[in-house]
């Protein structure tokens, strides 16, 4: 199985990316903020909760999104391969994530980096959030918060895979395309092992 980690703080193009992943690759898509958006707009009692979290920009618990994860793996168990898309967000959620992979013989191939800095980053989102209705883009303090809880809990992550010599980075500024060849030569040298060929 081909499995990326796409990584990076809020809106730098990581869901954007990933639909160029899917579309070259064929890979499932978890996105775990869009699952619980999802949840949000279905009502559930998971959803309720999440939406606070959300709405002020602080990361939802570990176990929730955890739970998730796992419930989509088994979901998708004829899968080439999976783009994780804003998971794991925490050391807690890599680990879980590599114990979830390993009891299916399966395991990270790599974690792409998408490098952009604080001003673009504010930019890009307070943008959406003239059209998107998301509540987290529409605050500049929300998304100060939400760099804030990047840079607190999730950066930490990339030194997780760069111990597994698994950690590439990409400059996340310039044309959609021109990433998504940069994240594309990554891929491309990915060798046999690391895409699970055995
Ligand atoms: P996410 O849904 O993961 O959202 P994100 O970080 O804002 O988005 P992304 O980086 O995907 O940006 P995008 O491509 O859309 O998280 C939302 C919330 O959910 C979190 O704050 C947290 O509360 C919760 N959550 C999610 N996962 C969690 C987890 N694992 N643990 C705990 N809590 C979790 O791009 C943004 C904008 O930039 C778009 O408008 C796009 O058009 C634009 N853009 C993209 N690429 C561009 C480019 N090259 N140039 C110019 N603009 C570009």
């Amino acid at each position: 199985m081909l499995n990326l980690v796409l990584f990076g703080p809020p809106g730098a193009g990581k869901g954007t990316q990933s639909q160029n992943l899917i579309a070259t690759y064929g890979l499932i898509h978890l996105s775990t903020g869009d699952i619980l958006r999802n949840e949000i707009s279905n009502g559930t009692a998971l959803g309720i909760e999440a939406k606070k979290l959300m709405d002020e920009g602080l990361l939802v618990p570990d176990a929730v999104v955890i739970g998730m994860i796992s419930n989509k793996l088994d979901a998708n168990k004829d899968a080439k391969g999976f783009i994780f898309d804003g998971f794991p967000r925490t050391v807690a959620q890599a680990e879980a994530l590599d114990n979830l992979l390993a009891s299916k013989n399966e395991s990270i191939s790599a974690m792409i980096a998408l490098e952009v800095d604080k001003i673009e980053l504010e930019k890009r989102l307070l943008l959406r959030g003239k059209d998107s209705g998301r509540v987290d883009d529409q605050n500049s303090e929300i998304i100060k918060k939400r760099i804030e809880e990047y840079i607190s809990k999730t950066e930490v992550v990339a030194s997780f895979y760069a111990s597994q010599n698994k950690f590439f980075s990409v400059n996340g500024i310039g044309s959609i395309d021109a990433i998504f060849n940069e994240i594309n030569k990554v891929v491309s040298n990915l060798s046999p092992t690391e895409i699970g060929e055995k």
